[in-house]
């Protein structure tokens, strides 16, 4: 990886671009880029010391995508695409984070990029019609565009248990591990949560520690990952028809295109049900799409979900040897898929390991972190390193925690103090010219990221292009178009399970937090579409200056 090259603090100097973009993952860099096709100068900044957003920030071990390889890609450059050579069905962050670098030196983004420096306010100037940023490192920028590219997933959550500074021992959250890396050799090692992040790390901290004790409030559905070297020719075989991959999975419903199922779980036999997710399961081609697709009602049926929720319940039973422990780590309390459901390589089969214990949080309950380690209700538990696995502020964190002022001086946190308010989750009534990529309202987290950053990219790069085209400064969504988009966003959900269950899809897992679910299930192929109408009609629900 290319080091960052130091940056001294900003001039006091207000500089003025065309655009600043925040963020420098997936989504800034590729907004960068597009932007800076069009011919519009650009400031982009990260606070972290490094491009890759989220790939640069889990560096846990085991950390992974769970997506494959070839559909996580970006499509924009067929070039890009054609000469990449992935190594993995589902790589790992280092070699993400090489592919990420990889871009970011082959279009020229980096003189474009302010590192360790975060965006901490914004306020659009009614009579400039310009955002004003600022930074921590003290930079004034003016533009006329602010895209916000901040992540879905960039907050990290502490839990919210007492103490932590007193642990005299080492914390690290998954999603802020040091790039040096962590000793866990003969180390006693907690690892609090038990959802993506905690499933990856767990078997690989297993390995390394004396003891690994787990602390589980929630378990989860766990799918084997199955994954494997790429064959050569089967990397050669999707490359030979890129164009149409690409183009099924931008209209497919999660991202990833997979064979339209026709029927519900309920329609056919139990013996087909239970040998199509047999497959599945033991499938070297598998994935989390191919198992959620196998019938069209599974996250909408409890009945029918309730078949393989069952199914992945009985294979933890038949691998953990300790059939209490196997009835610990069995979900019970949420639909398989409308809390994302984890890939895992030898998740279960860890539990078998002497040096490992399961402690449900449920049962007792985590009372505070002493000098030595954590309390329970029960008792102490004596440990050297903490893991905290305990997810983000997700999906709006990363957004309110910046100051933006709209319209008025009136802020984003304050307006989304009951729920997010956007229009196609791409911009906001009162915030001219502000483009969230993937924002609350668009299905973002529910897809492959890669294909709904790149379509709220594209849309935005033309929405910019036709506006310079046709003379105007500013673009603002109408506070109608917004009402009946998040109305939509909402009415959608309810026609699924997915807000029948606490997840940080709702928020649940911050306090205080609104209970709304944030984004749009309709599928990215149906969300595209409405995006396209909507820029073909003129961008009807905004209005322009
Ligand atoms: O975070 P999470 P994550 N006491 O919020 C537990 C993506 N991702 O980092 O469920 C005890 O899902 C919490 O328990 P509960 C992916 O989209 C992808 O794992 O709230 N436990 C839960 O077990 C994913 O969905 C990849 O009861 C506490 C865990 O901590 C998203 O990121 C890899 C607690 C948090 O789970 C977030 O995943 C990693 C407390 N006080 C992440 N507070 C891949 O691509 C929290 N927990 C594979």
């Amino acid at each position: 990886r290319t080091s960052p090259l130091p940056q001294p603090d900003a001039d006091g100097r207000t500089r003025e671009v065309d655009a600043v973009v925040v963020g420098a993952g997936l989504s800034g860099l590729y907004m960068l880029h597009r932007l800076r096709s069009l011919g519009l100068s650009v400031q982009a900044f990260d606070g972290n010391e490094g491009v890759g957003g989220t790939w640069y920030a889990n560096r846990y071990p085991g950390a992974r995508v769970d997506v494959k390889s070839l559909d996580y890609a970006y499509s924009f450059d067929p070039d890009l695409e054609q000469e990449w050579e992935w190594t993995e069905k589902y790589p790992a962050q280092e070699e993400l984070l090489r592919y990420i670098d990889h871009v970011a030196d082959r279009f020229g983004l980096r003189p474009h990029i302010r590192l360790r420096t975060r965006v901490t306010e914004a306020e659009f100037d009614e009579g400039a019609e310009r955002w004003h940023v600022r930074t921590d490192r003290g930079d004034r920028v003016t533009a006329q565009f602010l895209i916000m590219a901040t992540g879905c997933l960039s907050v990290p959550r502490l839990p919210d248990v007492p103490g932590l500074d007193r642990f005299r021992g080492r914390w690290h959250h998954t999603a802020q591990w040091p790039e040096e890396g962590v000793d866990l050799a003969g180390k006693r090692v907690a690892v609090i949560g038990t959802a993506s992040s905690g499933v990856q790390v767990i078997p690989l901290i297993a390995e390394q520690a004396e003891h690994l004790t787990v602390f589980q409030r929630t378990p989860n559905f766990v799918i084997p990952a199955n994954n494997h070297p790429l064959k050569p020719e089967d990397q050669r075989a999707v490359k030979a028809r890129y164009a149409e991959v690409r183009k099924a999975n931008r209209e497919s419903g999660f991202g990833v295109a997979f064979p339209e199922a026709t029927k519900g779980a309920m329609e056919v036999p139990a013996e087909e049900r239970e040998a199509y997710y047999r497959k599945v399961w033991y499938d070297d081609d598998n994935s989390l799409v191919s198992l959620l697709s196998g019938y069209n009602d599974l996250i909408i049926s409890k009945e029918s979900n309730d078949t393989i929720a069952q199914f992945v319940r009985d294979r933890i039973a038949e691998v953990v040897d300790d059939p209490e422990v196997a009835k610990e780590l069995q979900p019970w309390d949420h639909p398989l898929g409308v809390k994302r459901p984890c890939l895992g390589t030898n998740y279960y089969e860890t539990f078998n390991r002497p040096n490992v214990s399961l402690v449900n949080v449920r049962r007792t309950p985590l009372v505070e972190f002493t000098p030595g380690g954590i309390r329970t209700s029960e008792k102490e538990h004596p440990f050297d390193v903490i893991v905290l696995a305990t997810g983000f502020d997700a999906i709006t964190g990363a957004l309110t925690a910046i100051d933006i002022r709209g319209r008025g001086g009136a802020g984003l946190a304050e307006k989304w103090a009951e729920g997010p308010r956007s229009y196609l989750g791409i911009a906001v009534a009162g915030f001219p010219n502000l483009f969230t990529i993937t924002g609350p309202g668009s299905p973002s987290v529910l897809s492959n990221m890669m294909v709904s950053i790149e379509q709220h990219v594209e849309w935005v790069g033309d929405a910019i292009a036709a506006m310079r085209a046709g003379g105007k400064r500013t673009m603002e969504a109408t506070a109608e178009a917004e009402d009946a988009w998040t109305r939509h966003v909402d009415e959608v959900a309810q026609m699924t399970l997915y807000p029948t269950a606490d997840s940080w899809y709702v928020g649940s897992n911050v306090p205080g937090k609104p209970r709304v679910f944030m984004p749009y299930a309709a599928g990215v192929g149906v969300y595209r579409q409405q995006c396209d109408r909507i820029a073909a009609s003129g961008y009807e629900g905004f209005v322009f200056t």
